[in-house]
């Protein structure tokens, strides 16, 4: 299977899997949930299924909207049964690195107000530690008015900082909620926890893309057109 089809496969499987009528559901950002959103349509005309989509980004409440699916908001619906979202990286220990696409503090709120967190994946995010595969930095959503403070501090704990430019705008990468990306690269990360909480306590450092035993399932397509699972 090509990437875009393990994609799809794992994509599948969870929304198969997972999704029941009359569910509040997190939708969440990136390639792989295109998949996940356009099978969930699909199940929800051919089942009249009633269930109420909970976006994580600009981009999923466009991917709900586009595909008629019913939009609501966490304030009118506080508590989803089901988040499903994409990874930049899973560990064995179903630890997340995630942010590659940006979304993560939306993403993070979201899954962290449903029942069960369910992520999708291609093999390429399968990893035995964090960081011994996505090798891009730890994404960190920061404050604009203190980014190069932030980064200074990243730098005394031994990360790599990196400001996340932006690819078709002069300057930075901007995020849904007006804030910056640094991503920061620690190396292979045998203990996130200690570290996360390190970087949580930075003034500033609004969000890490540490998902860490929020999960409860990964789907991941293979190369071999399987799909494996990882459960918690
Ligand atoms: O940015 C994110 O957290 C996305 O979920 C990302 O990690 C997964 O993106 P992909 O599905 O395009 O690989």
């Amino acid at each position: 299977d090509t990437v875009a089809q393990a994609k799809l496969r794992a994509a599948y499987a969870a929304v198969d899997n997972h999704v029941k009528d009359g569910q509040v559901v997190g939708i969440g950002s990136g390639s792989t949930v295109v998949f996940a959103v356009q099978r969930l349509a699909q199940r929800v005309r051919d089942e009249n299924l009633r269930v109420i989509c909970i976006p994580t980004s600009f981009q999923a409440r466009q991917l709900i909207l586009e595909n008629k699916l019913v939009l609501g908001d966490l304030n009118a619906n506080p508590v989803l049964d089901v988040a499903i979202d994409g990874a930049d990286e899973v560990s064995a220990q179903l630890d997340c690195i995630k942010g590659g696409g940006g979304c993560l503090l939306q993403e993070k709120i979201v899954a962290s107000n449903a029942d069960q967190l369910i992520i999708i994946a291609d093999y390429s995010k399968i990893a035995d530690y964090l960081g011994s595969v996505w090798k891009k930095g730890v994404p960190l959503e920061v404050i604009a008015d203190c980014y190069v403070p932030i980064m200074r501090k990243l730098e005394k704990m031994g990360g790599k900082p990196v400001l996340r430019m932006a690819k078709a705008k002069a300057g930075p990468c901007v995020t849904d909620n007006g804030n910056f990306i640094v991503d920061c690269d620690f190396g292979v990360m045998q203990e996130p926890a200690k570290l996360e909480q390190q970087l949580l306590s930075i003034p500033g450092l609004v969000e890490t893309g540490f998902f860490l035993q929020m999960a409860v399932k990964a789907y991941f397509g293979m190369q071999d057109g399987s799909v494996k699972t990882l459960d918690a």
